[in-house]
């Protein structure tokens, strides 16, 4: 009779210290998974940081690249004949769907190494004429591409100088 007592506070103690432990280690984990959750996050917030960041230069790069070929091959790439702001090969004159720089039918095709590109964007051109001389042209150049499965655009605009009367 005497021993129970002194047992059962003894047990309680045991079976305390072990829940407290179990509770120690159960607070640790949850402090180490939210360490972690929180570091995953940042690393991941980073990356698509980093991603977008790239994404931008890539499609400055590209409009870059555009605009230098333009100045260089107005007449032969670029000309807009039916003078409705669209290069003509980059419209789709025939209407099959395929613009006409991607249709070998519409005098397309040029050799890619040629087009100015950048894997996994794409572009389309506006041209608006000077009212005063016909060899400066206002382009917008609007960059596509898609990010995380989001269509994403950018626009970027440069008068350029002609080499050619535009048209
Ligand atoms: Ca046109
Ligand atoms: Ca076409």
């Amino acid at each position: 009779m005497n021993r129970k007592p002194s047992a059962c506070p003894a047990a309680g103690r045991r079976a305390r210290a072990r829940g407290f432990t179990v509770l120690e280690v159960l607070i640790a984990m949850v402090i180490v998974i939210i360490g972690m959750a929180s570091i995953i996050a940042m690393m991941s917030s980073g990356t698509i940081a980093r991603k977008s960041g790239n994404d931008a230069t890539a499609a400055a790069m590209l409009a870059s690249s555009v605009f230098e070929d333009m100045s260089l091959n107005y007449g032969r790439h670029y000309y807009d004949t039916n003078r409705n702001g669209v290069p003509d090969l980059f419209e789709d004159r025939n209407n099959n769907g395929i613009e006409d720089r991607l249709d070998r039918g519409q005098g397309g095709l040029r050799p890619v190494d040629e087009m100015p590109k950048f894997p996994g964007y794409d572009y389309s051109l506006r041209v608006e004429y000077s009212l005063t001389t016909s060899r400066e042209i206002f382009v917008t150049c609007m960059v596509f591409w898609s990010a995380s499965g989001v269509r994403q655009s950018t626009s970027f605009q440069r008068i350029i100088f002609l080499k050619e009367d535009a048209n």
